[in-house]
């Protein structure tokens, strides 16, 4: 839980510096996107200049909320400096270092301020301030309280940067995670004028047909286990190939095997390369599934986590999870 003393650095920490860098994990999600451009546009507010800087390139579903292309900047080379000079870090929605991807190191060895803000269980605190709510739907709940005690008023592109962090975290608003907070925020959110039924069209229906065709692909690799407790899918590199799909065109699969009758674990296997295999997990209710997760040295919420998993062919993990999965079930 957040202590107040945190949030008091923070407004110091705001007021006294001047160079800000804004960052969340790779492979950026609604979250992540959503707070980063939340914290850039209340330090905008606040007169103070800052630069969001992530690895992965922002998924074209998310690309309605930087339309010009001229907000959030991917890692190149020519930020290093950038980097460097920073006074402040805003590391968002992270639980750990390796999760920043290429600028991991740059941050790490920086002497910047280095600001956590974040709802991960797993999170154990990795920064000099840390603003971590595990009670939060998403990390830009936090962000919205931030903007109310820095009496930040809530125009409607800041309403809809965390409008998108809360309702894509929830799963549109369907997932354990979602609480009372979560609904008020949004309905604050929808009075300062944005448009609930623009915004999930923006994110949810723009499927690209690469997408669909690596579904299909996806699809015939269903398989139960446990007596059907437990439903599984997976990626291989060359259905990735194949179908000529980006990494961003699979944020959902996994939500489709979940909703099968019965089933109370869903898995999705995708191979990477260099013998690495990327393991999402996610359960229905009763089932914490990051305690699975943490065996394998993974982590997240008690409902969705994942696992990367090192020098593991594809069969290997799916043996290896599945069968400690099964487990849950004897
Ligand atoms: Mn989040």
């Amino acid at each position: 839980m957040l202590s107040n003393n945190n949030w008091k650095n923070l407004e110091e920490i705001i007021e006294k510096n001047n160079k800000f860098i804004i960052t969340t994990h790779i492979n950026p999600d609604g979250d992540g996107i959503g707070s980063e451009l939340g914290i850039f546009h209340i330090l905008k507010k606040l007169g103070k200049k800052s630069l969001i800087i992530n690895d992965s390139p922002t998924p074209e579903f998310y690309k309605f909320l930087d339309p010009k292309n001229e907000l959030i900047k991917q890692y190149e080379k020519k930020y290093r400096e950038k980097l460097l000079e920073a006074d402040v870090f805003f590391l968002i929605d992270i639980s750990n270092f390796e999760r920043l991807g290429r600028i991991s190191k740059i941050v790490k060895n920086s002497s910047a301020v280095k600001v956590v803000i974040d709802h991960h269980h797993s999170n154990s605190g990795w920064g000099d301030v840390n603003i971590i709510d595990e009670s939060a739907s998403a990390s830009g709940e936090i962000v919205y309280d931030l903007a109310n005690r820095l009496g930040i008023k809530i125009d409607n592109a800041l309403a809809n940067y965390l409008y998108v962090a809360i309702f894509t975290d929830t799963g549109s608003f369907r997932f354990s995670n979602t609480n009372k907070k979560a609904h008020f925020i949004c309905g604050e959110l929808i009075e300062k004028g944005i448009n609930p039924r623009e915004i999930y069209g923006n994110v949810y229906e723009s499927y690209s047909w690469e997408r669909m065709i690596l579904f299909a692909k996806v699809l015939s690799t269903l398989k139960k286990t446990a007596e059907g407790k437990v439903s599984s899918i997976h990626i291989t590199k060359e259905m990735m190939k194949s179908s000529n799909a980006k990494r961003e065109d699979i944020e959902g699969f996994i939500e489709y095997i979940t909703a099968i009758k019965d089933v109370e674990i869903a898995v999705l296997f995708l191979e990477l390369p260099k013998n690495k295999v990327k393991v999402s997990l996610r359960s229905r209710s009763k089932y914490d599934i990051n305690q699975v997760a943490e065996m394998f040295g993974g982590g997240g919420h008690k409902n969705a986590s994942g696992i990367t998993m090192q020098n593991y062919t594809l069969q290997e993990a799916e043996k290896l999870v599945l069968s400690r999965l099964e487990k849950l079930f004897v």
